[in-house]
């Protein structure tokens, strides 16, 4: 930390600016050395620079400063200075950040320049783990740096900005705060082994603990929904050949993205595509038609790969060709491979006159299951699909049947009571901990349980909840959190 770390912080490729940013006690000395402020030409060597005589180190904090990044003689860009004084600025460090042209030269030139001038290239998020380190953010608004970046949808960007603002901290603040002061409770009676706990202490104790495990325990049910405002939700679209599976996914997606044609057996490969639904990114795959009789290899291969999706699906859609008026074998098959995922049906062609009836649906699934019907050709019915996607990923309506899904508003997912979703694997493990070492404390107290035990397991649980904000953190686990990052970030 006692370093000045640099690195080029917009992704690489050509665009209208490219930014280097410097964060360490000699940014401001470093930029002292390279930047000459002023007009001037950009024209390499021997350049002539109407100086203004202004240093990097006397520019006012926050403020910009229009000059030229020299290596001796040489210009090497024209550049905008940005200077932000500690402990003002994103790691609470001075923060030199050189506005360049956004291209690949003048960026490496510059970059170069700098840690010949006595930076580091910075580690991948290095300049978030400082600021976190510095205490200007906690470990949870650190990853919600990263989920703000990657956001696919509104959806999950405001999910990740309200992490990022401090809602999860703030929740998980006023609870740790509580076991706090029940921890305290507990422990006086370790440093007054004389004194009896008085029955209604110990109902109040008691009481508080149920409190708190009841209200982490709705956090940690938050997670299904909020993993896949996070990271997305992938749908495999299964079922025979010619159904209209590739169909289908050019419906969703708006344009012709895979070749449909009258031939069964068209798709071979996966194709992968993203598309927003109702805010949840949703990566659909079209897979290769199921039949047993595909003789031809790479057919076969197209049929593995179509088993492969479904099985590392979180959702199937099985389309049946709505024309037929019963199922093929074919069809059972498909059924058979997704019969163990959460699926909706999907009765396609209904352009033309629907036969197949969804009670022959429900049989040979052996159970209800949301069962839309579509045309992937005119695009009629497809609201449904999306609507019934939305259903079945937030469980509206819904309890612990993972088939059943009934309406909801679609502003229930971020309008929720709680306002704050758990999005991160690491976090629900923590919280589920917490609940655990909770558990114990309850059993521990109700039992005959010396009170020391107690006292060690509403410790144990302090911890868990201090793991998630970084209170109490390993430095494996930084590494981990940290290496996910971008450099530059
Ligand atoms: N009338 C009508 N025809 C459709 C519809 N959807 C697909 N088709 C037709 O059905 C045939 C097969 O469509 P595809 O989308 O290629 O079917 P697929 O399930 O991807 O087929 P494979 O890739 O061979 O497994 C084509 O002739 C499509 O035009 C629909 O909604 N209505
Ligand atoms: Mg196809």
């Amino acid at each position: 930390m006692d370093d000045t770390i640099a690195a080029i912080s917009t992704p690489p490729g050509e665009g209208g600016i490219g930014i280097i940013r410097l964060s360490g006690k000699g940014a401001i000395a470093i930029a002292d050395d390279l930047f000459v402020c002023g007009k001037g030409d950009t024209g390499g060597k021997g350049a002539k620079l109407e100086k203004c005589g202004k240093a990097a180190s006397s520019i006012a904090s926050h403020s910009v400063t229009y000059g030229h990044i020299m290596d001796g003689q040489e210009v090497l860009d024209e550049v905008i200075l940005t200077i932000m004084r500690a402990p003002h600025s994103y790691t609470r460090e001075d923060v030199v950040e050189i506005n360049c042209h956004g291209g690949l030269m003048p960026l490496r030139r510059v970059l170069d320049a700098v840690l010949r001038g006595g930076a580091r290239l910075a580690s991948p998020g290095e300049f978030t783990l400082r600021a976190y380190l510095n205490g200007r953010i906690d470990l949870t608004q650190a990853e919600a740096v990263c989920d703000v970046i990657r956001a696919r949808t509104q959806q999950s960007a405001a999910v990740a900005f309200q992490q990022l603002s401090g809602g999860l901290s703030q929740r998980l603040d006023a609870i740790s705060d509580s076991l706090v002061r029940v921890c305290a409770h507990v422990e006086a009676y370790i440093d007054f082994p004389d004194e009896d706990i008085e029955p209604s202490t110990y109902e109040e104790i008691l009481n508080h603990l149920h409190g708190l495990r009841g209200d982490l325990s709705e956090l940690s049910s938050t997670y299904e929904r909020g993993r896949f405002l996070r990271e997305g939700l992938s749908v495999a679209i299964a079922g025979r050949p010619n159904v209209g599976k590739s169909s289908l996914l050019n419906a969703l997606v708006q344009r012709d993205r895979a070749i449909v044609t009258a031939f069964p057996g068209t798709t071979r490969d996966t194709i992968e595509e993203y598309i927003n639904v109702e805010g949840i990114p949703v990566r659909i795959i079209d897979t290769a038609g199921i039949r047993a009789a595909a003789d031809d290899p790479a057919e076969c291969e197209g049929v593995n790969r179509s088993i492969m999706a479904i099985e590392a699906a979180d959702l199937v859609l099985v389309v049946f060709d709505g024309t037929q008026d019963a199922l093929m074998d074919e069809d059972i098959s498909v059924i058979d491979k997704a019969s163990a995922k959460t699926v909706i049906a999907v009765i396609n062609k209904a352009d033309l006159p629907i036969v197949l009836s969804s009670q022959i649906i429900r049989d040979a699934f052996k159970g209800d299951l949301p069962i839309v019907t579509l045309s992937a050709k005119t695009g009629q019915g497809l609201e449904g699909l999306r609507q019934a996607i939305f259903d079945l990923t937030m469980r509206c309506g819904c309890t612990s049947d993972k088939r059943c899904g009934g309406p909801c508003d679609k502003k229930g997912v971020l309008d929720s009571r709680e306002g704050v979703l758990i999005t991160n694997i690491r976090h629900k493990t923590a919280i589920d901990n917490t609940i655990s070492a909770l558990t114990q404390a309850i059993n521990c107290l109700r039992g005959n349980t010396p009170i020391e035990i107690t006292a060690l397991e509403l410790r144990s649980a302090l911890n868990y909840i201090g793991e998630i904000t970084g209170v109490v953190t390993a430095t494996d686990i930084l590494n981990k959190i940290f290496s996910d990052f971008c450099i530059g970030k």
